[in-house]
């Protein structure tokens, strides 16, 4: 039973506020014409060529944006359309924060620990707390309820609430959560599956006694929400390695340790400047993986620099183990724009030394402008047959599904966005029509804010 991978679908509001500070696509699109219909039938199309690889595919549903509460929650009053047109005049920082479509990238939604490495032998989700952006720290509420709704089966899957976001000048009490962004899980397993104990590997920007950490752009994980992480499934410490991430890195761009290596079964794909501390991290994982089982493919400064790193996104690839045991880089398609990047791909795809047998290339320039690329849209779980049978089944694709999916898209979403159409009240009843009949679709039930407050509040506003 392979790992089964739970794309973000991009949402109605789709856009480029260049809110990520640190994330040098996002800054650099800041305030380009965005185009959610295309942004989501790019995620679409994703999540198709990984079904037709073999593998078990599910969705995550978009979140409700604008998000009304945030607002009023910070004075803002009136009706729906008086709370927008207030905030659109007096902090239009604040309309685009709230009205990102960034749940779309799920690597973010939570940190996952599957069943057979955690003590009470469930699958455990911990949900990300996000807090470094105040666009994303508004995420964890309804990504657990979500999360919920599609793992009911309470005595197989835990879904924990995001770690305190309160920020700390003791680090060793710091909890910066940017879920599986930062996590990988190595298992020696043929199928790469959910039935076979793994070990994780856990990558922060800072701890306590880092003695060197980014200079310029935040470090989004400590070391410490890492361990707790760890701690709340109760993972064998012997089967936990962390390490730190190199510090220039960060400062470069790779604010996730995501957009730098990435690690499925028993390979490790990563650039030189990964880790701050490179030989003794490798060491680290081969001691806890066992024997020769770790396979480290890495790529130079000289092969590819950094920048070209962040602009491609070559690590920001999924690397996926298909059905016949051997595995697929799913690149997004900028590494093949770039003949290095490109070069560095078919030499680790040609070396016999790893299981990587091919690459496929995939657009998702939409969500590549912000700084997300194929890697970043999917929250990959483990899962054992039985797990699979409990799930909400309605969340996962296949063909029919996502015929569905493109109609309802086709149908829902604006061609284009521009940053003042956050403010139009006709953009928000849209969007809640949409993921309305998106929770029948994906069998979801009351997942949104809208859907479970009284009418007086969700629409008439009256205060
Ligand atoms: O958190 N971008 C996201 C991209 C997240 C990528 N995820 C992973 N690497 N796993 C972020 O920085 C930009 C939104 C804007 O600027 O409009 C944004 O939120």
């Amino acid at each position: 039973m392979p790992e089964v991978n739970f794309d973000g679908l991009v949402g109605p509001t789709h856009s480029y506020a260049g809110l990520s500070y640190g994330n040098k696509a996002s800054s650099n699109n800041q305030g380009a014409v965005s185009y959610p219909r295309a942004a989501a039938l790019q995620g679409l199309a994703k999540m198709e060529a990984v079904a037709a690889l073999g593998l078990v595919q599910g969705v995550l549903p978009p979140h409700e944006r604008p998000h009304l509460p945030t607002l009023r929650a910070r004075g803002y009053s009136g009706s729906d359309a008086e709370v927008l047109a207030k905030v659109a005049r007096e902090d239009p920082v604040l309309l685009a924060r709230v009205s990102s479509a960034s749940a779309m990238w799920t690597a973010n939604a939570a940190t996952v620990l599957p069943s057979a490495d955690t003590r009470d032998g469930r699958l455990h989700f911990i949900t990300a707390n996000l807090r470094e952006m105040f666009h994303r720290a508004i995420e964890p509420a309804v990504t657990a309820r979500v999360l919920a709704a599609v793992f009911p089966d309470r005595a197989r899957v835990a879904v924990h609430e995001a770690l305190p976001a309160a920020k700390s000048n003791d680090l060793s009490a710091d909890f910066g959560d940017e879920g599986a962004a930062n996590h990988t899980r190595f298992t020696t397993s043929a199928t790469n599956g959910g039935e076979v104990n793994g070990v994780h590997f856990f990558v922060y920007g800072a701890a306590a006694d880092s003695a060197r950490v980014p200079a310029k752009f935040p470090a989004r994980q400590t070391r410490a929400a890492s361990q707790r992480v760890a701690q709340l499934a109760a993972l064998d410490p012997e089967r936990c390695v962390y390490a730190q991430q190199n510090a220039d890195a960060i400062d470069a761009g790779v604010f996730h340790n995501d957009v730098i290596a990435v690690g499925n079964g028993s390979m490790l794909f990563c650039h030189e400047l990964a880790f701050e501390h490179r030989q003794e991290t490798h060491a680290a994982l081969r001691r806890a993986i066992g024997g020769d089982a770790l396979c480290i493919a890495e790529v130079t400064r000289d092969e590819v620099t950094l920048e070209e790193a962040v602009q491609s996104y070559l690590f920001n690839s999924q690397l996926l183990t298909t059905p016949d045991g051997s595995m697929t880089l799913l690149c997004p398609s900028e590494c093949a724009e770039n003949p290095r990047v490109r070069a560095a791909i078919d030499r680790v795809v040609a070396d016999a030394g790893n299981p990587l047998s091919r690459a496929l290339f995939m657009d998702v320039r939409e969500s590549m402008r912000n700084g997300g690329g194929p890697a970043c849209l999917r929250l990959r779980v483990p899962m054992t047959a039985q797990e699979l049978a409990s799930m909400n089944r309605a969340a996962l694709v296949d063909a029919p599904k996502l015929a569905l999916l493109r109609a309802w898209v086709q149908r829902r979403y604006r061609e284009t966005l521009r940053a003042e159409e956050h403010a139009d009240p006709a953009l928000l009843r849209e969007s809640r029509d949409a993921l309305d009949e998106l929770t029948t679709i994906l069998e979801l039930g009351s997942v949104y804010d809208f859907q479970r407050t009284t009418d007086s509040q969700a629409s008439l506003g009256a205060h």
